[in-house]
């Protein structure tokens, strides 16, 4: 088992995210989830303002700022211990949240999405996120395709973190992230964190989104939100097994719980 885990809280402020749509979009109720999360245990407080679920359509840059700056603002206000990481792919919203105090960068198209993404992150020195997403969101489960998922995800990643020590980005400030549910069967999924060690072996910190998402609902054949929280538990748990260190999760209590006592017997 390696270091202890490391809990980074959703805050969706949307009205169309997949599991959470609408429960924090608009400044007082999503400053309070991020604190509520803080107190729960989370390090990390990711505010994302447009989602990226299966179909989902892109919103305007300004729609966008518009969302996300004021919830960075006021929860480094309310709660100035936060690391606010910021999910976008954009660098112009990057760069405003990161003006206005985030610290880390969670980019969804591993840098793929916006040509200025990774000399900002490497001019502010900032962690960042590469993600692998096959396609884009729109239409990225309509019929995912490869030779050998784990193969292909790993060496993506591994271009993706050169590209970014190549633009300026330090090594240490480089976490990878298969990208569960973005381009990706029940059976892609699966393998993936079945095989996570491919990936921490690339020797960058790896971080895992699993949280709540369908491929969850598929296995278990049950659409109930208890049974997605049961099925998280069970992936995260798997995932820092093999070697995983970063958890996004909406349901940061019983997650931390889970993780503390999966750390707990690997120390043992
Ligand atoms: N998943 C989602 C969004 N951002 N970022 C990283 N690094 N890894 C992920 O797996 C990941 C992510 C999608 O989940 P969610 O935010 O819950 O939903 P939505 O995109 O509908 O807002």
């Amino acid at each position: 088992m390696g270091p202890d885990p490391v809990l980074m809280g959703i805050l969706n402020v949307t009205p169309d995210s997949f599991s959470d749509g609408g429960d924090f979009f608009g400044l007082e109720p999503a400053v309070m989830q991020a604190g509520r999360m803080l107190d729960e245990g989370a390090r990390i407080v990711d505010v994302g303002g447009e989602s990226t679920r299966p179909g989902s359509d892109p919103v305007s840059r300004e729609e966008e700022l518009r969302r996300v700056i004021p919830v960075v603002r006021s929860t480094l206000e309310t709660r100035p211990e936060t690391i606010v990481s910021i999910d976008t792919y954009r660098a112009s919203t990057a760069e405003a949240a990161l003006d206005a105090g985030a610290q880390v960068v969670n980019d969804v198209t591993a840098l793929g999405g916006d040509p200025k993404m990774a000399g900002l992150v490497a001019e502010r020195g900032c962690p960042v996120v590469l993600m692998h997403m096959l396609g884009e969101p729109k239409t990225m489960q309509e019929n995912p395709r490869y030779e050998d998922v784990v193969r292909e995800v790993r060496d993506f990643l591994a271009k993706r973190a050169e590209r970014a020590v190549g633009a300026g980005v330090e090594e240490e400030n480089v976490i990878l992230d298969p990208g569960i549910g973005f381009g990706k069967t029940l059976m892609h999924n699966l393998t993936l964190l079945n095989r996570l060690d491919a990936l921490v072996e690339l020797g960058f910190p790896v971080l895992v989104g699993a949280s709540r998402k369908s491929f969850l609902g598929k296995l278990l054949d049950s659409d109930d939100a208890e049974a997605r929280l049961s099925g998280t538990l069970a992936t995260s748990v798997m995932a820092y097994e093999r070697g995983a260190t970063i958890f996004r999760v909406h349901d940061v209590r019983p997650n931390r719980e889970a993780l503390e006592v999966a750390a707990a017997i690997g120390r043992a």
